[in-house]
């Protein structure tokens, strides 16, 4: 791969998106191997879950590549379209936990990126932003949805008809980041809370993924009732009888993810 690599942290993935000479824009090579790199880490069994950022410290992402885009017709855009609809799927829908490592700029398709993830943190020096009306156009990955969904529609309106950026801590204030840490603790910080996951039953928060994550868009009743499936799913886990046994003999459970 060209554009992205990944390292194993213990059993963290750490994904990194990494072309420099374009803040590390999406284009469609690298959204390609985002693609091919996620659909991998989903079939390897002892992976805790994954950590996305970007190479450097001034970007995480600075939006879709607007180089590429720039000569697009319709059919061509609608291409691109789908390819990042995709990469974006496969992120909401990995089977492990995903926190975005937000190292910089998160912009246009850089926020959508984000937003895709099940966390996200950053450091000092992030700024965030749907700047594609300034383009003429508007985002392509998700935004229009993810946004407002995270934000509410008051801040993700304003965000997406003004283009304008917003800094770390008003990022915090209005909850489209958890948290915000000085860059050189960014990665400590992600890792201390895969460190946190990987001492629960690998089942229950896989189970925890797949419930938040289409229990969203369904009714309120309909996602309880898919909730209580699930719970009840859990009951056919060594994890559930391992967990709760251990509480019992009052030490500490040894999960097998089965
Ligand atoms: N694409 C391509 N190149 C980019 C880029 C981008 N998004 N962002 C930065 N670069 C390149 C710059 O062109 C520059 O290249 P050289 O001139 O050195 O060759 C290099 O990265 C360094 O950038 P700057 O010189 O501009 O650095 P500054 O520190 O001065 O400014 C900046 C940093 C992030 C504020 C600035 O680069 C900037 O405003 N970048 C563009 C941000 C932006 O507008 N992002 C949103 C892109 S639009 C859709 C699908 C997808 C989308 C929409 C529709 N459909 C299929 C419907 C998504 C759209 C977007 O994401």
């Amino acid at each position: 791969m060209n554009n992205v690599s990944y390292t194993m942290e213990g059993k963290t993935a750490l994904v990194t998106i990494d072309r420099p000479k374009a803040l590390n824009a999406l284009n469609p090579e690298t959204l390609a191997e985002l693609l091919q790199l996620f659909s991998e880490l989903a079939e390897n069994d002892e992976l805790v879950g994954v950590i996305l950022t970007g190479a450097g410290e001034k970007a995480f992402v600075a939006g879709a590549d607007i180089s590429a885009m720039q000569h697009y017709d319709a059919l061509a855009g609608r291409e691109f379209g789908k390819l990042g609809h995709r990469v974006m799927s496969v992120i909401e829908q990995f089977p492990k936990p995903v926190i975005a490592a937000v190292n910089g700029f998160a912009l246009g398709g850089g926020c959508e990126l984000a937003l895709a993830c099940d966390i996200r943190i950053c450091s000092e020096n992030a700024k965030f932003g749907q700047p594609e009306v300034n383009l003429g156009v508007i985002p392509g990955f998700g935004g229009t949805q993810r946004l407002p969904r995270l934000v509410g529609k008051g801040h993700g309106f304003e965000l997406l008809f003004t283009g304008d950026m917003i800094d770390a801590q008003e990022a915090c204030r209005i909850g489209l980041v958890n948290r915000v840490v000085a860059l050189e603790q960014l990665l400590p910080e992600c890792l201390g809370i895969m460190e946190k996951i990987a001492q629960k039953g690998p089942v229950a928060i896989a189970l925890c993924k797949e419930v938040v994550r289409a229990g969203m868009e369904m009714d309120s009743d309909r996602a309880c009732q898919y909730e209580a499936d699930l719970f009840g799913v859990c009951f056919a886990s060594d994890d559930q009888k391992e967990g709760m046994k251990a509480f019992l003999e009052k030490r500490v459970p040894q999960f097998t993810g089965k």
